[in-house]
């Protein structure tokens, strides 16, 4: 009998945000705790990710990538999806829920993790602009705008369509990189449905995995560390 092909992902040799679980590779060990599959991962320096050998995994030289046997892909997204694809508990077998769900999953990338990065690069890169002052409340309010309508949808269920889902997963790895503006508080019904998703048993171990590589003490040898 053939051995199963333990998939390898690729993430930070260290995180710039020392473990807070934000770098995009949180969303896929989550995934592959949800679904039950084991992994390896590799660890990436910076200088590393620019190099050829890293850029034949990702043209854009980043984290995450994820290595199956001969397959390869990038994107945190597509990552997530493939996996998603195996395993029903994110995705659901009926045809149009499934469609359903990777419908939010690209709501989660497209409108709502769009106006969260123009945050984070407001503040990150532009924040010794001058005009960065004057320009945060507009970045913030076009935040505000899809939390609303979120909220609106969310209501009182626990899951944007009923079981989690993938679609699920993917919103709430996205909402996360809010938690530090204090945004997500305007919006209890929003901060409850990420608590409820962070209080998952497949989330919390694959926080802590990241935790444990971010925080510590030993250095790996930059490009193929393994974990
Ligand atoms: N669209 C791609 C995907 O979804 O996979 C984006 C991948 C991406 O941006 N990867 C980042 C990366 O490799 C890591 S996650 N950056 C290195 C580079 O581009 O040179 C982004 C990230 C980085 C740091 C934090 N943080 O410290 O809080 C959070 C998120």
């Amino acid at each position: 009998m053939t051995q199963p092909t333990i998939p390898t992902i690729t993430a930070f040799e260290r995180s710039p945000d020392g473990g807070k679980g934000l770098a995009r590779d949180t969303r896929v060990r989550w995934a592959l705790e949800e679904a039950g599959q084991a992994y390896e991962v590799r660890l990436v320096s910076f200088a590393a990710m620019k190099q050829a050998a890293h850029r034949a995994l990702h043209p854009f030289g980043q984290v995450p990538t994820y290595e199956e046997g001969d397959l390869v892909l990038f994107e945190s997204g597509a990552i997530v999806l493939h996996i998603a694809q195996q395993h029903e508990v994110l995705l659901p077998h009926d045809a149009d829920a499934r469609a359903r769900a990777i419908t939010w999953m690209f709501a989660a990338l497209n409108t709502i993790e769009p106006p969260i990065l123009d945050l984070q690069t407001a503040k990150i890169l532009e924040g010794d602009k001058p005009w960065c002052e004057q320009r945060m409340p507009l970045v913030k309010d076009r935040i505000r705008q899809r939390l609303g309508e979120l909220s609106t949808r969310l209501g009182d269920a626990d899951w944007l369509d009923g079981a989690f889902s993938v679609g699920d997963l993917m919103m709430v790895s996205v909402l996360l990189r809010l938690r530090a503006s204090g945004l997500l508080d305007e919006y209890p019904t929003i901060a409850a449905y990420v608590a409820r998703g962070e209080g998952r048993p497949a989330y919390q171990r694959a926080f802590a995995a990241q935790l444990a590589l971010n925080t510590r003490k030993e250095s790996v040898p930059a490009g193929n560390g393994r974990a």
